[in-house]
């Protein structure tokens, strides 16, 4: 009697745990039907990924790549005023590109006009670290690496201020197949470092991927991936977040962008499937989603799916950013240019 009704407990156990893991990772949409805002086309020279991209308000963009490359690092900069010509690779100068991996950017503008571009830099994967660079037309100068004991295996970052930021602590385990199946633990986190130390102000996610902060600077929306859902934070006094929505989107979000009007972008991807099991050299090819949604009052409002498709033009989708009437969509192994008409 015991034996059977603790076989039907564990079953029931295992069950649970089997047919969330198959909801987090999208099984159910393994297909998607393409469409697009206008004609799309890889840009060259991108061969080795576009996981972020930031935008500076003339058009400039900032994209990083090499991640899951090995010793691909680079940090390109594309002009959305010059479209037809291709990103160019930026100098770096004073940091070894062999020790840098980039993940998550951000830009911070000085009250001089100073330009500094903050990247997540994942070499050792579990122990990332944030490199701060010097933007000027010559390239990016390495100014100084930013650590503390709170980053682990850092995703993003948003910078609010100089050298103060949040960031967002992505895996528990080295592989992203432990953290799905073991996503029923909600172990990641969101961190505030306020120039000299960080704090942990948002505990208990899953997966929590890309962040950026509305352009009043009183919201920061937080990709939660393994929950597929989008989160908003009121930013309280002392940094402190308190939240104000989560959207469920049905589809795993990455990197987010917000454009001048205040619209948030998102790269999603349908599925996951894709990703299980890992491929065993580069880095996935997945098929790709872009939505956008208005922040009112707190709360994600008007979503629109803007583009989807099977990994024909798109290869994944891990930010998209808006300028003007042209969307750029990163992934982990090209960079896509679209005319939004
Ligand atoms: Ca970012
Ligand atoms: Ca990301």
């Amino acid at each position: 009697m015991y034996k059977t009704q603790g076989f039907i407990a564990v079953t029931a156990v295992l069950g649970y745990v089997l047919f969330q893991f198959a909801i987090r990772i999208g099984v159910h949409r393994t297909t998607v039907f393409p469409h697009f805002p206008g004609p799309c086309r890889s840009l060259p020279g991108i061969e080795y990924g576009s996981e972020d991209v930031e935008t500076l308000p003339d058009g400039q963009a900032f994209i990083s790549s090499g991640f899951k490359h090995n010793n691909k690092a680079a940090i390109f900069l594309f002009n959305f005023e010059q479209p037809d010509n291709p990103p160019i690779k930026l100098d770096i100068k004073g940091f070894p590109l062999g020790n840098l991996e980039p993940l998550g950017i951000s830009i911070y503008v000085s009250d001089l006009g100073d330009i500094y571009l903050y990247v997540v830099n994942v070499k050792s994967p579990m122990n990332a670290t944030i490199e701060k660079f010097q933007y000027d037309k010559a390239g990016l100068v390495h100014i100084k690496t930013l650590w503390d004991p709170n980053m682990g295996s850092i995703n993003d970052i948003k910078v609010v201020g100089n050298d103060q930021f949040y960031y967002t602590n992505f895996n528990t385990f080295s592989t992203m197949i432990h953290d799905f199946w073991i996503s029923n633990l909600w172990m990641k986190s969101v961190c505030f470092f306020n120039g000299k130390k960080s704090e942990v102000v948002v505990y208990g996610l899953r997966l929590a991927n890309g962040i950026n902060a509305s352009p009043d600077g009183k919201h920061i929306i937080l990709a939660e991936m393994g929950e597929r859902s989008l989160n908003v934070y009121t930013r309280n006094s002392d940094n402190s977040l308190t939240k104000t929505d989560q959207l469920y989107i049905d589809c795993s979000p990455d990197n987010i962008d917000i454009d001048n009007t205040g619209d948030i972008w998102v790269g999603c991807f349908p599925s996951l499937t894709d990703l299980f099991p890992s491929p065993p050299s580069g880095a996935p090819v997945l098929k790709a989603q872009v939505l956008k949604f208005e922040l009112q009052n707190g709360k994600l409002v008007n979503g629109k799916q803007i583009l989807q498709d099977d990994r024909t033009t798109l290869k994944g989708s891990t930010i998209a950013v808006k300028y003007k009437e042209a969307l750029l969509v990163g992934s982990h192994t090209n960079l896509a240019y679209c005319k939004l008409e």
